[in-house]
């Protein structure tokens, strides 16, 4: 078993995150550039683009009603059962995998979604859970958060993004006087989409077939609910992009197109994605559903009691495309010609101060003959590449790879980019860090270099 990832944190016998410690274990992969971005909350400031967004879109979902509480205080390190077991992941889901998760230890991890904190959530609202008197009267929530996923290295990825995880619940009353509550909220969400100037054209063709129904309700719950749900998101959607529209002055007569598609997700059903149709390409936002019952009662919920929704947004790409910003990492950056572009409750277009040249190189290696290994994982690569370049990478790729049909060995192809966003990198600088990168892989992989 390969022990990857030595750096100083985690030959310690523990590592801290925010504070509390956990002791390591066979299981721990997470490195030390991450860790060093757990405390970071880009998404709380008020005028970084994350923030911005997720202001914007919290304050649509609360209007009139503040319906929803807002949590944005949940920090990154969570169980394996809040992320995984809870929401009822199978134990061979992909994305328990150590080469897609960084894990703190076999216990902890860090949370690759929102929905981690689903759970505590639900559990919060008064009424629901007997015996429990709960914290909060509003029936929904919003959780923004940093999320964490071993990932490959472009300017679209990067192992930290983050997400806005919502949540409604209603409670069953007798003669459906839920039925009459939902509708009414769902008129006027419809109410407020055909009032706006700017129109969405939306596409669903998704039925029930193939993405059921959950037992305990009745069709006419699923259909309120989801609308409720549904038409929710478009007014989010509506909200964020006529803002992106104006500001490219185009007010009028404008429309948007958005498309529902059938998802799976374990915890929800049925499941949906919204996608949205800009600069000729559709773009996922988010995952949606029905909360499964299952969910509702690991919170303590009553059965037969409730029914709900839920979903997890993903800020970056749309904050990426508002803000016109061309590299994932430069939310990052602590450069002040970044921030000082930015203002709160404005969205605007990015100015980039710079663009400093990339610096091409490429890794070719074989892979060990000794039969230990008939792959390396993409992402333990991108791991490699980030823990020796963190920042100063721009992509990583693979180009090619073969096998000698003669002697049956494994050839792979690397081009790595190093480029800054702040500065000029010197030759030197990158060879260096090339040169470690071509040891790191000797040294874990046993490749031979070529
Ligand atoms: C989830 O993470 C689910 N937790 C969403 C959910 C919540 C479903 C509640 C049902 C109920 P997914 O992995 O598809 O699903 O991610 C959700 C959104 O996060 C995506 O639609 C996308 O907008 C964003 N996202 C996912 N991966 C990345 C990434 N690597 N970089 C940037 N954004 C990403
Ligand atoms: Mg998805």
């Amino acid at each position: 078993c390969l022990r990857l990832f030595s750096t100083s944190r985690v030959q310690l016998k523990s590592i801290s995150v925010n504070g509390n410690t956990y002791p390591v274990s066979d299981k721990t992969n997470v490195t030390e550039p991450i860790l060093n971005l757990t405390d970071r909350a880009v998404y709380l400031k008020p005028s970084h683009p994350i923030g911005i967004l997720r202001s914007v879109i919290e304050r649509k979902l609360n209007e009139p009603h503040e319906a929803f509480e807002i949590y944005n205080e949940f920090k990154p390190a969570v169980t394996v059962h809040e992320n995984f077991d809870s929401l009822g992941f199978p134990d061979d889901h992909p994305g328990r995998s150590k080469s897609d998760t960084y894990y703190l230890n076999d216990s902890h991890l860090l949370r690759t979604h929102t929905s981690a904190h689903e759970l505590e959530c639900f559990k919060n609202i008064k009424g629901f859970v007997p015996g429990y008197e709960g914290k909060t009267d509003k029936p929904g929530f919003l959780i923004s958060a940093d999320v964490y996923r071993r990932d490959e290295i472009d300017r679209t990825h990067y192992p930290v993004f983050h997400q806005m995880e919502g949540g409604r619940v209603w409670k069953r009353e007798p003669n459906g006087g839920h039925l009459a509550k939902i509708k009414e909220d769902v008129e006027r969400l419809e109410k407020a989409l055909a009032d706006d100037p700017v129109k969405l054209l939306v596409e669903d063709n998704v039925t029930l077939e193939g993405n059921p129904k959950q037992d305990y309700m009745t069709l006419e719950e699923v259909d309120l609910c989801s609308r409720h749900l549904k038409r929710s998101l478009e007014l989010v959607v509506l909200e964020v992009f006529k803002r992106k529209l104006a500001s490219m002055g185009n007010v009028k007569g404008e429309e948007l197109k958005v498309r529902w598609i059938q998802a799976y997700f374990p915890w929800t059903a049925p499941s949906w994605e919204i996608e949205v149709f800009w600069q000729n390409d559709w773009l996922e936002l988010c995952g949606s559903g029905l909360v499964r019952e299952e969910v509702l009662l690991n919170a303590g919920y009553e059965s037969n009691q409730t029914i709900g929704w839920a979903f997890g947004l993903g800020l970056d790409r749309i904050a990426m495309l508002l803000f016109e910003i061309p590299d994932i990492r430069l939310f990052w950056t602590l450069d002040d010609r970044f921030h000082s572009q930015f203002k709160e409750g404005t969205i605007n277009k990015f100015k980039p101060y710079s663009k400093y040249p990339g610096t091409i190189r490429d890794v070719a290696f074989w892979l060990p003959t000794d039969g230990t290994l008939n792959i390396i994982h993409e992402n333990d690569l991108m791991e490699i590449v980030r823990n020796v370049a963190g920042d100063l990478v721009e992509c990583v790729k693979l180009i090619d790879s073969f096998t000698n049909p003669k002697t049956g060995r494994k050839s792979m192809c690397y081009r790595i980019n190093y480029q800054s966003m702040d500065r000029n990198l010197t030759n030197e600088e990158v060879n260096q860090l090339q040169d470690k990168v071509r040891d790191t892989l000797v040294k874990l992989f046993g490749v031979e270099l070529r």
